[in-house]
């Protein structure tokens, strides 16, 4: 698997999937989830709530990822993942580690070459920046799969230089 950083938008990147930091309700919210539904348009929101009808009534679990198509955007697909709430009292590594797994074994099933990714947890979630970066290059440089790239799509410049250490540590 191959994996590259680019600082930038992950709404405008042409990947097959592009990885979106939802919340448990699939409903939308804030941060690159809010970007991902007001870019992408109503279609990709009307899917998130048969798939809340069909299989998450409760929600989907932190952790874990569901596909649905993208909508006006470029991408094919925007796979949703739950990352979880930072907490010092309680280590959720795993859980962020989990989002990239599943994430990868989803694109997998769509056959997605390429996949971009946000910086989970590391926004409103309150992730430390450098610790969130080592997880997500951890966790995908460990995976094996049919998944070609993997592009970390990263916001700002400040999470970008953070994935930038954790690729070079
Ligand atoms: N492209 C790429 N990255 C972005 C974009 C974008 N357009 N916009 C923001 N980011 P966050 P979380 C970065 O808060 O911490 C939502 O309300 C951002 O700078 O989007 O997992 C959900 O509904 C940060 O580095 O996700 C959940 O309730 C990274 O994306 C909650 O926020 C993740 O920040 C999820 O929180």
């Amino acid at each position: 698997m191959r994996i590259r950083l680019v600082q930038g938008d992950i709404t405008k990147e042409e990947a097959d999937a592009i990885v979106n930091a939802a919340n448990s309700s699939l409903l939308g919210g804030g941060g690159v989830d809010g970007a991902i539904h007001r870019r992408g348009g109503p279609e990709i929101l009307a899917e998130c709530r048969r798939l809340r009808a069909s299989h998450y009534g409760k929600g989907l679990a932190t952790g874990q990822a569901v596909a649905t198509t993208a909508g006006r955007l470029p991408a094919r697909w925007v796979i949703h993942t739950v990352g979880p709430v930072y907490a010092k009292s309680e280590d959720r590594s795993e859980l962020v580690a989990s989002c990239y797994r599943e994430s990868l074994r989803v694109a997998a099933e769509l056959g997605a070459a390429t996949v971009a990714f946000p910086a989970v947890s590391a926004g409103i979630y309150g992730w430390p920046l450098d610790d969130a970066a080592r997880i997500a290059v951890g966790t995908v440089r460990e995976a094996s799969g049919p998944v070609e790239e993997v592009r970390f799509v990263l916001f700002t410049a400040d999470v970008h230089q953070a994935f930038e250490r954790a690729l070079n540590a």
